[in-house]
């Protein structure tokens, strides 16, 4: 972005990953880092930690759903020519690999599948996705692209990792002293009343509350970097719109997340003092929870969303090699949805409200699809005559653009009270919400790991294995979650583990479909792991992007810039800017300043 190259002549300082011989020194280096480079590392390996282990759970329960549970009595001569009746019980898979591993004996089918679902879940949207790409890739890249050497409270970042890990430490010993069967949602007054002798339920919620601390921090910090640490020259109109996607959903992890801290500080209370608040048997009122709950809970889905619609706006301008259209709208377009995402709570309990409120939210939910539906006409008018280069993480953006787009639209049937009082509690929304939030998120947060790999870690990856990977990926995820629409649609409730035969075909589909996933997701980490063992040395900008991460060395050293970088033009000026450490001929200026 400068015309002066902020890294000319000086490539003696080590990159970030660098550092002191000997294992322990560089643990220790490690644990004590106020690097946001080294902190953002950190949270990506745990947060896909946490991907994994809530993947399997969902494995199990796909595993479970493969066939009703039935129950069937059989008469039988025994040794001594008499008749018995014994009953055999079909369909119990969890059951039998439990007790194989010599655990929950004294469960039923269903009280493990509800543990399953509940962990896969709790771990799932607390440990996994809300800290997703902000606290990894927008640790990693947010500070860069501002041109600064760091985040405004680098020990506040490192106390953020630390309470997440805290978090996750008390979630992990819920789930291994047996697990947590509310759902994750907590609802009262089952999560009040249920396991009244064990402290599992307690330690899930006081997880969820540990980690929101570590989410309000990592909001706070990003929220005074953007505002304070910008280099000369950059206007707030010449951020990378992935700033500002990052920016709005700090500023609802700062407003939204005290909201479920004392909700589920109010719930702990409940369960250990026995004062009555949610729980009517002691004059409490459980729809109020839900207010509390949701009114967490819906704008934290744009916490999960946003940063991810910045990570396309990224791949699609980089790899279209076209200036994105319609800048301010989609930058505007981020802060109205945040703004909006605070009216709308109620459209997840439509079912236990009044009729006025309830055509209230439904109006409201409808204006939500107004700023999203700009970014996607915006998206794919970027796409018009671009030069697109097809790679794994312009293929992942592409497929963002058609999954989330089924998730939006699968929304508007929900936010209508007439269908939703069908759909509601039914697979219809079990679809829904994975297509937004892993059709959505987790496609985006693959196209994002992709497109920075080389600059997180100086190293290349095999191109057509990241393919192979992302071709499962979306087969495998369209075929588990399309068929759940139409499951919903015929009356299939969720958090159920037996259902009628007729569902028995869609259900073995969408088993399958998750196995498929399941590979995509094994084939990426191999080209992964055999990238940073023996991947080929990556250039500096390697997509030939213009915004300030690309100027730095791959990996970039410890303080991001030899020089404070100083910006000359916007984040997406293809048409005029050669990109930097790129060889023109390479990467051509469009003929007439690219105006068609
Ligand atoms: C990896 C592939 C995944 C598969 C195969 C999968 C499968 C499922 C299934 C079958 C259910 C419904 C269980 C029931 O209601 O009986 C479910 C519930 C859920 N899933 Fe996933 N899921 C996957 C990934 C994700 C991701 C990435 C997220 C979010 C980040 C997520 C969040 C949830 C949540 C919040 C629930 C509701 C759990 C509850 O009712 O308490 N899932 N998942
Ligand atoms: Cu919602």
């Amino acid at each position: 972005m400068s015309t002066l190259d902020a890294n000319a002549g000086h490539h003696d300082e080590g990159s970030y990953l660098s550092g002191p011989p000997g294992m322990m020194a560089r643990i220790w280096q490690w644990a004590t880092t106020v690097d946001h480079k080294k902190i953002g590392v950190m949270y990506l390996f745990a947060v896909l930690t946490m991907f994994f282990i809530g993947g399997m759970a969902a494995m199990a329960v796909r595993y479970d759903l493969l066939d009703p549970i039935r129950t069937q009595t059989v008469e039988t001569l025994n040794a001594a020519g008499d008749l018995e009746t014994t009953t055999i019980t079909t369909g119990e898979s969890l059951k039998e690999i439990m007790s194989g591993l010599g655990m929950g004996k004294d469960l039923t089918e269903s009280q493990i599948y509800n543990r399953a679902f509940t962990l896969h879940g709790a771990v799932m949207v607390f440990m996994f996705i809300v800290p997703s790409i902000p606290a990894s890739l927008g640790n990693f890249f947010l500070p860069i692209m501002l041109g600064a050497k760091d985040v405004a409270f680098p020990r506040l970042n490192l106390l953020s990792w630390y309470i997440y890990v805290f978090g996750c430490l008390f979630g992990i010993m819920s789930i291994l002293l047996g697990g947590v069967d509310t759902g994750w949602t907590f609802y009262t007054p089952y999560s009040t009343s249920t396991d009244a002798d064990h402290w599992r339920v307690v330690l899930m919620v006081m997880a969820a509350f540990i980690l929101g601390f570590s989410s309000i921090l990592t909001g706070l910090n990003f929220v005074v970097t953007v505002h304070k640490l910008r280099a000369p020259g950059m206007g707030w109109f010449d951020m990378p719109l992935m700033i500002w996607a990052l920016y709005a959903t700090s500023i609802i992890q700062v407003l939204a997340t005290p909201v479920i801290g004392i909700t589920l500080l109010l719930l702990v209370f409940e369960r250990i003092m026995h004062i009555g608040i949610f729980d009517p048997a002691m004059g409490g009122d459980p729809v109020l929870y839900q207010h509390f709950f949701w009114f967490y809970s819906h704008p934290v889905v744009y916490v999960m969303i946003l940063p991810a619609m910045g990570i396309i706006s990224e791949i699609l301008a980089v790899h279209s090699r076209k200036h994105i259209f319609g800048y301010r709208a989609i930058a505007f377009s981020s802060l109205g949805i945040a703004g909006v995402s605070f009216l709308v709570w109620g459209h997840h309990i439509f079912t236990a409200m009044g009729e006025l409120a309830a055509i209230l939210f439904s109006g409201l939910t409808f204006l939500v699809a107004i700023p999203t539906a700009i970014k996607v006409f915006n998206w794919i008018a970027t796409l018009y005559k671009g030069s697109i280069v097809i790679n794994t993480s312009m293929c992942y953006a592409l497929m963002f653009l058609f999954t989330f787009s089924i998730g939006g639209l699968t929304g508007l049937p929900l936010a209508t009270l007439a269908t939703d009082l069908h759909l509601h509690d039914s697979y219809y929304v079990v679809a829904h919400f994975h297509y937004v939030m892993m059709g959505g998120t987790v496609i985006a947060f693959m196209g994002g790991i992709h497109h920075w790999w080389p600059k997180m870690f100086g190293k290349m990856f095999n191109e057509k294995g990241a393919m192979l990977g992302m071709a499962l990926v979306f087969i495998g995820f369209n075929v588990t979650f399309f068929t759940q629409f139409f499951l919903g649609t015929q009356g299939m409730p969720r958090r159920y583990a037996n259902y009628v035969d007729e569902f028995q075909t869609l259900h073995q589909i969408s088993t399958y479909g998750s196995w498929i996933l399941l590979a995509g997701f094994l084939v990426h980490l191999v080209v992964f792991v055999v990238s940073l063992y023996a991947g080929k040395k990556a250039p500096a900008n390697p997509w030939g992007g213009l915004t300030l991460e690309w100027e730095c060395e791959s990996p970039p050293i410890e303080h991001n810039f030899h020089h404070e970088p100083i910006v000359k033009h916007g984040p997406y000026d293809f048409e005029s800017v050669v990109p930097p450490h790129c060889d023109p001929k390479e990467f051509p200026l469009p003929e007439n300043g690219g105006h068609h």
